[in-house]
Formats: structure tokens, sequence, C-alpha cells
């Protein structure tokens, strides 16, 4: 609770190495309102600082994951000026930098309907698992707008120029597991299962060589504007810094001794 009694925007637990944080308007489908990004930004600032936190689990409370800025924030009824650009660079661009750049794997568990800037950072996530009654919707041009919050790089990569912009240009909802078969997300899950099978892999990730997983994350996003030939040269430089790891050494120590790893992310 907030102190005037209102449940805060954004929630936080930290549990055994895992940073769950929950977008928590669920009576504006977790619509990003300027609180609710100020509040996810501290959130931000404080598990970064901490040092335990070795995996970032991203969802919605209630029936939706996010739909994107609050609409009910723009007053377009008025004559007053509109600069929408300036809420992109305080609030959007620096928070989708921030995401990708993330010292530990970031999951987006999209619970529900994800429309517009919620869609589109749910797809920067590292791994996105989703419901299968959930949707992903490119609501943008219903409203008059493109694609931002890294839309328009992310959609063509994930799942091809066709695709990208007939989603872009109709707006049209795609489902869960429609997602899933195009590539855009990792895995959609049975609604029964969802739940469990997000705690096993955060679990997981939370048990991972965290270094390890933030290096593979650089290497394959950085591949998108790599050649061959200085992907090569990154594999390298990178696979000499993770070799001096101790999680390396642990995790060599313990195939060897036909034992499970216990790595410590660093
Ligand atoms: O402005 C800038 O700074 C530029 C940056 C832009 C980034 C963006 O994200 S632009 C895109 C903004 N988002 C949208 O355009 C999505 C709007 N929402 C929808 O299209 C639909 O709500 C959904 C497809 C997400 C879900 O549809 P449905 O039928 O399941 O739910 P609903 O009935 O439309 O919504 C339920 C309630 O949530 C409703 O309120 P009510 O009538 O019960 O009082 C609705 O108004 C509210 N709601 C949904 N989305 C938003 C919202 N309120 C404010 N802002 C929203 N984005």
């Amino acid at each position: 609770m907030t102190r005037d009694g209102a449940e805060p925007p954004v929630l936080l637990s930290v549990e055994r190495g895992v940073a769950r944080v929950t977008l928590n308007r669920p009576e504006r489908l977790n619509a990003l309102s300027v609180e609710l990004h100020q509040r996810l930004r501290s959130i931000l600032d404080d598990i970064e600082a901490r040092g335990d936190v070795r995996v970032m689990l991203l969802t919605g409370s209630g029936r939706a994951f996010c739909a994107g800025q609050d609409l009910a924030e723009r007053d377009v009824e008025s004559d007053a000026p509109l600069d929408l650009g300036a809420n992109i660079e305080t609030f959007y661009n620096p928070l989708v930098r921030r995401l990708v750049a993330l010292p530990f794997p970031l999951v987006c568990a999209v619970n529900g309907v994800a429309a517009g800037a919620g869609a589109n950072i749910a797809l920067l996530a590292d791994i996105v698992i989703a419901r299968e009654s959930a949707s992903f919707v490119q609501s943008f041009a219903r409203i008059g707008l493109m694609p931002d919050s890294g839309g328009t790089w992310t959609l063509p990569h994930l799942v091809g120029q066709p695709r990208a912009m007939a989603l872009a240009m109709t707006g049209d909802p795609i489902g869960a597991r429609q997602a899933a078969e195009w590539g855009m997300i990792w895995k959609a899950a049975a609604d029964a299962d969802f739940d469990a099978e997000v705690e096993a892999l955060v679990a997981r990730l939370a048990a991972a060589p965290t270094a390890a997983l933030v290096a593979i994350r650089g290497a394959v996003r950085g591949a998108w504007s790599r050649s061959l030939d200085a992907q090569l040269d990154h594999e390298r430089d990178e696979q000499r810094r993770l070799g001096r790891s101790r999680d390396y050494r642990e995790g060599v120590s313990a195939f060897k001794a036909k034992r499970a790893p216990r790595f410590t992310g660093a």
C-alpha cells in the first residue's frame, strides 16, 4: 500500500534471486501512467542495486499484461499542445534501453492481453512465455500512431517484415499460440499450467550462471547488427571473459564430479 492507502501501480517482491515485478493497475489493464513509469523506474534502480537478483520476472495483475500508454492521460479534447515525443524520450526509450541491458535475464510472463507499448515491452524480454489465452496487439494504428518502444525494430527481426508490417498496419490481435508458431515469443503455455511453468522457468534461471546468460543475450542481440566475422571475434572475447569466471570453474568441476552445479552468478 502507498501512504494514502492506494495500491502501488507496480509491485515488487524479491525471493531466492527472483525479482517479481507486477504491473498493478488491473482496472486499467495495467496501462502505463506517469506514476507507473516512475514507480517502475525506482524498482529497476532498486533491483539493479541490491546485488542478489539473478532474474527479473515481469507480469501483470488481473486479466491483462499491459494495455500500453494510459490514454486517460492524453487530453485530446482541448487545444492544449501534445508532444508525445517528449513522453517517449522521458519514459519509454529509457525503459526500453534499460530492460535490454539488465545485468540479469528478463522473463516476461504475459498473463493476458498485451497492447501497444505493453506488447512491445513484453517482446523485449529475453524469454517471453504467454498464457494460451493471451494476445498481442499492435494497437497503435487504431489510434493514429505507429509502434514505439522498439516495436518497429523488434517485430521485423522476430517475425519478418511481411508479418510485422501487417500486424502493425491492421492492429489485429495475434493469439499467444500463433505468436509462438511465428517465433514472436518462446512459448504459449496452457492457462492451467502457466503459473507453474513460469515459476519453474524463473527458478531455473535464478540458479543459472548469470554472467553467461547476460553474455548470451548480448551475443544474440548483437548478431542482428554484426557480420559473421565480427560475431566470431565477439564470441572469442566473451568466451575468454567467461572462462575466467567462478561459474565456469564450478560448471566444469560439477560435470567432472557428476553432480549438479551450484552457480553463484559470479
Ligand atoms: O502517448 C504517448 O506517450 C505515446 C506513447 C504511446 C505508447 C502506446 O502504448 S500507444 C497505444 C495505447 N494503447 C492502446 O491503444 C490500447 C487501448 N486498449 C485497447 O485497445 C483494449 O482495451 C485492449 C485491446 C487492450 C483490451 O480490450 P478489451 O475489450 O479486453 O478491454 P476494454 O473493455 O477495452 O478495456 C477495459 C478497461 O480498461 C476499459 O475501461 P472501462 O470502460 O472498464 O472503465 C478501458 O477504457 C480501459 N483501458 C484499456 N486500455 C487502456 C485503458 N484505459 C486507459 N488506457 C489504456 N491504454
